[in-house]
């Protein structure tokens, strides 16, 4: 069977790890495009040549045109500018949705079979936005924050309870902002629920709060650290677990950005929810009981991300 095709549109921070750990994985063959010249070629050529020593098989192809994705299996969307100190992701609107429309064209026109990754923030306004701008089907276009924010929190979690984080799963909910909805009572170390072990006196509900903010404002703590950008390594690892849940129909259980078609009461609109990502891409959307505080969240996380929605249509009339 031939091997599978990744177009990595955005050969930046994230861009380049995605490049490096699709090769590592052997996911398949990598085709980086920017628009920046001589970046996605030489960042290319610099993985392609650790292949002879990380004994890994993959071709890794940089380009400035289109036409080179196509018929691209999965394509992950980086493209667009990132946070500096100061800047909240919703500051980055205006110039990442023009960057939106010509991804989403270049993928219709030569990728249109493929399932869709974005990453570019902020990033429930841009999938939603990516996705009218390409018309793919829904199921195959989603963004990835979910998996990054639990990932947070489990290291997180993991640090305080001195346990591998192996055994710690996580739940966050809502939008990729300072409104997402870390879900405590659906998060465990081997299956203990957090009030389980706040209760047992792992840890106190001030420091659980805590880890909670943490988690909320992990992207910027990052940002605020590395001053010239935002987080790349755990962004890539994060969205290449999705590339790889879908290439290898893995049915894996993640939180990712979905559009719903009414779970939760939101409709056409694409929020961070729990789904199952197989061949078929986004196959399901899981649907939790949430109690009243936490339905209370994510009502306020998803009207932030409404305003962002609203925000796009004002800008690009093509969109309403
Ligand atoms: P960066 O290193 O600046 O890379 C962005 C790349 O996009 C650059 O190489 C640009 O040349 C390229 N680019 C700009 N316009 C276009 C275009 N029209 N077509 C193709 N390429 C273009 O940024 P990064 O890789 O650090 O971050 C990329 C995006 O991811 C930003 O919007 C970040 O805010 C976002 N991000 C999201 C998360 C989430 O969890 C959702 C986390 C971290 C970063």
């Amino acid at each position: 069977m031939a091997r599978a095709k990744i177009a990595l549109i955005g050969a930046g921070q994230i861009g380049g790890t995605l490049a490096h750990l699709a090769a590592l994985k052997e996911l398949g063959d990598v085709v980086l495009f920017d628009i920046a010249e001589g970046i996605p070629q030489g960042k290319a050529l610099d993985i392609a040549e650790s292949g002879p020593v990380d004994k890994f098989d993959a071709t890794l192809k940089g380009t400035n045109d289109y036409a080179d994705i196509a018929g691209a299996d999965v394509c992950i969307v980086t493209a667009g500018v990132a946070r500096k100190p100061g800047m909240s992701r919703d500051d980055l609107l205006g110039i990442n949705l023009k960057v939106m429309k010509s991804v989403g064209e270049g993928i219709a026109q030569h990728a249109p079979d493929a399932f869709v990754i974005c990453i570019t923030n902020p990033l429930d306004a841009m999938v939603w936005a990516l996705r009218e701008f390409s018309g793919l089907p829904v199921e195959k276009v989603c963004g990835m924050a979910g998996v990054l924010d639990s990932a947070r929190f489990r290291h997180f979690l993991a640090e305080e309870f001195e346990v591998s984080v192996k055994d710690v799963t996580a739940f966050v909910l809502g939008g990729h902002g300072d409104t997402m909805v870390p879900l405590t009572r659906y998060s465990t170390v081997a299956g203990v629920p957090l009030p389980d072990l706040v209760k047992m006196g792992w840890t106190s509900q001030e420091k659980l709060d805590a880890i909670v903010q943490r988690t909320r404002d992990g992207g910027a703590e990052i940002v605020g650290l590395l001053k010239t950008g935002s987080a790349f390594y755990a962004p890539a690892a994060s969205a290449i677990e999705m590339a790889e849940a879908y290439l290898k129909d893995q049915k894996r259980v993640l939180p990712c950005a979905a559009n719903l078609t009414g779970q939760y009461g939101v409709k056409d609109m694409y929020v961070g929810v729990p789904t199952v990502i197989g061949a078929g891409g986004i196959e399901r959307v899981v649907e939790i009981e949430l109690n009243k505080d936490e339905k209370a969240m994510f009502d306020k996380s998803v009207d932030a991300v409404k305003g962002l929605v609203e925000a796009c249509k004002g800008i690009d009339p093509t969109l309403a």
